[in-house]
C-alpha cells in the first residue's frame, strides 16, 4: 500500500492572540503523546507550544515528544505523577482504573454528533470531570479529541457483527471496550498503543480500532487491508499536567498554560474534523478497502450493543449516563 500521509495537508497554525505574561523563573515543559507527528493531535501541540513560548517570551520552553517515544498513555501519565514528565494528552479510556467516571465515554454510540461531545465536555459534566481528575499527582486542564473510532482488520470486509466471529481485535486497556467486542462476537485483547503496529504487522492480532486520522498517522493502513466506518465510540483526549510541576509554576503562568490548553483543544478538534473525510479518502486511495455502513447496518451493531449499557450502568453511575443521554 502507498503511504496515505503524503496526501494530507495540515492547515496553517493560527496566529497567537493575547497579551504577554510576565512571571519569575524559567520553565521547561516536556509534552508527550501517543500519536505521531503527522496527526491532528500533534498539530494541536504545535499550537500550544507556539502560544506558550510566545506569550511567556520564551521563559516557558515547550518540547514535544510524539509517537509514544516517552511511553504510551498510561506510562506517560505515571511519569507525570512521578514528576519526570510535565505534560501528556492521553485518551480517557486507558485511564479508567484511575478515574472510573471516564468509562462513560467508552459507551458505544453515545454521541451521534461531535458537537454533542463538545457540549458535554465543555459543559458542567466535563468541567467537573477535569476537577475530579485533578488529583493523584495530576492536574487536568482541558479536553481534545481523538475522535470517532473505526474498525480495521487484515482478514476480510466487516459489514455485520457475524463478520467479526473469531477476529482478534486489539482494544485499549479498558474493560468496557473488551465487553463491546466480546458482545459483538470478536476475540478482543487489550494492548498498549506503543505495541500495536508491530502486533498488527506480525499478525499477533487481526485488527484494531481508532479514528481515521490515527489509523493514517500511525500507518496502520500499511498492515490492514480492510476498514469499516463504524463510528462506534467517540474518544476524547484529556490534557494533563504533572502536579509537581504545576505547583512550582507561578500563578500567572498557570493561567497562561490553562488558556493555551483550551485554545489547543478547540483548534485540535477543528483540525481533526476538517481532515477526517479527507483522510478517509486518502486511505481509500492508498488501497484500503473501506466499508461504509448504511444507517440500518449501523443499527444492527447498536442493537446488539444495547446490553452493554445495562452491564455498566451501576459501575459508571446511572445518573451520569442519563444526564448525558438527555443532552444528546
Ligand atoms: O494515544 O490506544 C489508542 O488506541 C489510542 O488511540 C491512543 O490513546 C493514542
Amino acid at each position: 500500500a502507498l503511504s496515505a500521509s503524503a496526501a494530507t495537508e495540515m492547515p496553517p497554525l493560527p496566529d497567537v492572540t493575547g497579551d504577554k505574561v510576565q512571571a519569575d523563573g524559567d520553565f521547561k515543559i516536556k509534552f508527550s503523546i501517543g500519536t505521531t507527528e503527522s496527526g491532528a493531535q500533534y498539530r494541536g501541540l504545535e499550537y500550544f507550544e507556539k502560544i506558550v513560548e510566545q506569550r511567556s517570551d520564551g521563559h516557558i520552553q515547550v518540547d514535544l515528544f510524539p509517537g509514544a517515544q516517552l511511553g504510551d498513555d498510561r506510562e506517560a501519565t505515571s511519569a507525570l505523577q512521578a514528576g519526570t514528565l510535565e505534560m501528556t494528552m492521553p485518551s480517557t479510556s486507558p485511564l479508567v482504573n484511575m478515574f472510573p467516571q471516564f468509562a462513560v465515554f467508552d459507551l458505544p454510540f453515545l454521541f451521534p454528533q461531535p458537537e454533542m461531545a463538545d457540549a458535554v465536555l465543555d459543559g458542567e459534566i466535563g468541567q467537573q470531570m477535569l476537577e475530579d481528575a485533578s488529583s493523584q499527582g495530576l492536574v487536568a486542564i482541558g479536553w481534545g479529541e481523538n475522535g470517532y473510532r473505526q474498525l480495521t482488520n487484515s482478514q476480510h470486509p466487516v459489514e455485520k457483527p457475524e463478520d467479526l466471529d473469531g477476529l482478534k481485535i486489539r482494544t485499549m486497556e479498558n474493560d468496557l471496550h473488551l465487553d463491546i467486542w466480546r458482545t459483538l462476537g470478536a476475540n478482543p485483547t487489550p494492548m498498549s498503543f506503543a505495541e500495536l503496529f508491530t502486533a498488527l504487522e506480525q499478525g499477533v492480532v487481526d485488527g484494531q480500532e481508532n479514528p481515521w486520522i490515527t489509523i493514517e498517522s500511525s500507518k496502520f493502513n500499511e498492515v490492514q487491508d480492510y476498514a469499516t466506518e463504524t463510528n462506534h465510540v467517540y474518544t476524547p483526549f484529556i490534557t494533563l499536567v504533572s502536579a509537581r510541576f504545576w505547583d512550582r509554576l507561578p500563578e500567572d503562568y498557570q493561567a497562561l498554560v490553562r488558556d493555551a490548553a483550551t485554545k489547543m483543544g478547540d483548534y485540535q478538534r477543528e483540525v481533526s474534523r476538517t481532515l477526517n473525510d479527507q483522510i478517509k479518502q486518502d486511505l481509500k486511495d492508498s488501497g484500503m478497502q473501506i466499508t461504509e455502513l448504511s444507517p440500518e447496518q449501523v443499527k444492527v451493531f447498536q442493537d446488539q450493543l444495547e446490553p452493554v449499557y445495562e452491564d455498566w450502568r451501576d459501575e459508571i453511575g446511572g445518573e451520569l449516563i442519563d444526564d448525558i443521554r438527555e443532552q444528546v
